[in-house]
């Protein structure tokens, strides 16, 4: 094997003071830090290893559904409720699906919170523009800057479809699902895919006459389902909540703390951590790989495909020729 540099290098005793800022809680220095966990480079990576290293007490918690379910008017609510119990609180926007307003509503309604000058809350929207292939591993690193600044539970919110959203809200150690009333007769967990992952399910607007209908069908899928499920000893609950009128935010934020508790005392918070720490490490591969495949063998590439077309070769052995060139030279 190649030697390999150790994370500190000459790029990251430069940078430590980021770190110890960030560890401090320093604003200015988590958004700075944000940025690196945002790029790729070797210095970026070398700071983003150090803040890995102090990551590991928060509690992720994941909101996932449909556009309009209710996600970023929730993620308020709680924010607001945490805040009022002195929790710190930071929230990741990831929107792929609208990169200019990704996050916007969220954004402009909990910023009036940040701006009115409270320290304990932290907003992040992810730029998903250009993370190709990356989002998910980034998510994952602003989330672990949060974590090490010092923020008790890390709020991400995303669309519920898409692969990337579903790595993103799998490393999470809570899983909500939320479905709103009169969004289409299928369940909204189904139709994205993510019902098997809830931990919670929360039916939004309840303060609408449909959402009784909607809390009766989940929980018959859920019963449905529940037969095959006997591993875990928690019961996947459904909330009905209403961020408007503030109906059930009290027993979301109960039931949050309930499912952090389970885990802990199940022995399951280790099985996820494995979990969490295996997808992590096979999409940080997967960027390197295409990152080498497309820097050093852009020639390459080319030549393969020429002959990809001319039908010499089948894509299968093109790409294990193109992976061949990729390899560092030993
Ligand atoms: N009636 C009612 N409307 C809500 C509630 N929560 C959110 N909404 C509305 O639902 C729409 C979508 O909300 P939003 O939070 O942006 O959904 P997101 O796309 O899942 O983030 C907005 O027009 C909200 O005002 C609620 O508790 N009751
Ligand atoms: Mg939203």
């Amino acid at each position: 094997m190649r030697p390999v540099a150790e994370p500190h290098g000459a790029a990251a005793v430069d940078a430590l003071p980021l770190v110890a800022e960030v560890l401090a809680g320093n604003r200015k220095s988590v958004a700075r830090m944000m940025n690196h966990a945002e790029t790729t480079g070797d210095a970026s990576r070398a700071l983003i290893a150090e803040v890995h290293r102090h990551a590991g007490r928060a509690h992720i918690v994941g909101l996932t559904g449909v556009p309009g379910s209710g996600k970023s008017t929730m993620v308020r609510a709680l924010a607001q409720r945490l805040r009022a119990a002195d929790c710190r609180v930071g929230i990741v926007a990831v929107d792929p699906s609208s990169p200019f307003s990704g996050g916007a509503v969220l954004g402009d309604r909990v910023r009036m919170l940040e701006l009115s000058g409270d320290p304990g809350i932290f907003i992040r929207s992810m730029a998903t523009r250009g993370a190709l292939g990356g989002l998910a591993r980034a998510t994952h690193d602003v989330v672990d800057v949060l974590d090490a600044a010092g923020y008790d539970i890390v709020l991400i919110e995303t669309v519920g479809v898409g692969q990337d959203e579903v790595d993103i809200i799998q490393a999470a150690h809570s899983i909500v699902v939320v479905s709103a009333p009169g969004l289409g007769d299928e369940i909204q967990a189904i139709k994205a895919g993510v019902l098997e992952i809830a931990d919670i399910h929360v039916v939004s607007k309840c303060d609408r006459p449909e959402a009784s209908e909607t809390v009766a069908d989940l929980k018959g899928m859920l019963h449905l389902g529940a037969t095959g499920d006997g591993e875990s000893s928690w019961r996947v609950p459904v909330i009905a909540t209403s961020a408007q009128s503030g109906v059930g935010m009290d027993a979301l934020i109960a039931t949050l703390t309930a499912h952090r508790d389970h885990l802990r005392d199940s022995g399951e918070l280790e099985a996820r951590r494995r979990r969490i720490a295996e997808m992590r490490i096979l999409k940080a591969a997967e960027e390197i790989i295409r990152e080498r495949v497309l820097k050093g063998g852009r020639e390459t590439l080319d030549r393969l495909l020429d002959r990809a077309l001319g039908g010499e070769l089948d894509p299968h052995s093109a790409a294990l020729q193109l992976l061949d060139g990729a390899h560092p030279k030993r």
